[in-house]
């Protein structure tokens, strides 16, 4: 999942703390990982603007496919109508490109709603708000500066109708365990009836998953070794990050795509501000990121642990992609 970005001193500070606590617990660990919601420095965010545009990251391209094409079919699934009032809540501000497409339907079909982006980044806030000013003007906007949940909790009080949008397969980077934690807890604050639409990447030959976590051009790999830098910057550590090479793996059996940095040399990692270090073997593996790709029985191995069942299924012309409507039971 993407980190939320800093607002303040504090929250810089026990953001500072939890990005220390996570990089000693993955480096320590027998088999070593690094979190990938700490990827999303300013770097980082550009490279992942990068990745958006690549040849081989079908994703955005497919998630978005689908809202330039189907809107209206997305409309009707959610089971919106034009006189009843409702929320379309968003989780993560992004640059809004697809959600655009959504919003333009909805004000010609003259929908009655609020469109609230939630956001930790009031800066990102501002940019979308801006820009939807600019192109979708009789669309009212609520930004929502906060922690998704908070945020979530103040809006349950209230009996509108909700519909939240999780988009580009953000979910993908969590583990099954902590998706479910993260849906269930969506759930616990919505009413019956409330909907989640859901983005999320496809199960899909190696051929084509592998290549978006391998592009030609290096961009994945500056992504995942950005992360060895952030540390070194941050945290004060001494990576070499010429010794760290980029190594993606897929197992279609399983759905996940795994990133992985291998250390190309025996050698020790010191990290000051943990004042500790690290020993890596030449070819050991730390994993950086998994991007799971779901199909209707995982998505419903994880949703019976919560109050959601899927209620339609929407993909792109290429079936890589799938925005599932979910209602809240
Ligand atoms: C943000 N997330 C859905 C991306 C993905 O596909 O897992 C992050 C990413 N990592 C490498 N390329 C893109």
């Amino acid at each position: 999942m993407k980190a939320q970005k800093t607002i303040s001193n504090t929250e810089n500070r026990s953001m500072i703390e939890q990005f220390k606590k996570e990089v000693d617990e993955g480096l320590s660990g027998d088999i070593k990982s690094l979190p990938s919601k700490f990827f999303y420095d300013k770097k980082g965010d550009a490279l992942f603007v990068e990745i958006m545009h690549l040849p081989e990251y079908y994703v955005t391209r497919s998630e978005h496919e689908i809202f330039k094409e189907k809107s209206e079919t997305i409309i009707e699934a959610l089971q919106l109508h034009p006189d009843t009032y409702f929320e379309l809540i968003e989780l993560g501000a992004g640059d809004g490109l697809k959600t655009k497409e959504l919003l333009r339907a909805l004000d010609k079909g003259n929908y009655s709603f609020d469109y609230m982006p939630v956001d930790i980044s009031q800066n990102a806030l501002d940019k979308l708000e801006a820009d939807l000013n600019q192109q979708l003007e009789r669309v009212s906007i609520k930004k929502k500066q906060g922690d998704y949940f908070e945020v979530l909790e103040s809006l349950k009080e209230n009996q509108h109708p909700k519909v939240i949008l999780f988009l580009g397969s953000n979910i993908g980077n969590m583990p099954d365990d902590v998706a479910t934690a993260f849906i269930g807890k969506l759930s616990d604050n919505l009413h019956i009836g409330d909907k989640l639409l859901l983005g999320v990447d496809l199960i899909k030959p190696a051929s084509i998953v592998l290549p978006a976590y391998d592009d030609s051009q290096g961009v994945t790999a500056a992504f995942n070794l950005n992360l060895l830098e952030r540390i070194n910057s941050e945290l004060e550590a001494d990576f070499d990050i010429d010794t760290f090479e980029h190594q993606p793996e897929y197992d279609e059996s399983d759905g996940i795509a795994r990133s992985f940095l291998v250390s190309t040399q025996s050698q020790d990692v010191y990290v000051a501000k943990l004042d500790k270090k690290y020993h890596f073997q030449k070819g050991e593996k730390v994993l950086m990121e998994i991007s799971r790709k779901y199909n209707d029985v995982i998505l419903d191995a994880i949703l019976s642990e919560t109050a959601f069942v899927i209620s339609t299924r929407i993909t792109d012309s290429k079936a890589y992609f799938a925005n599932y409507v979910l209602e809240r039971q």
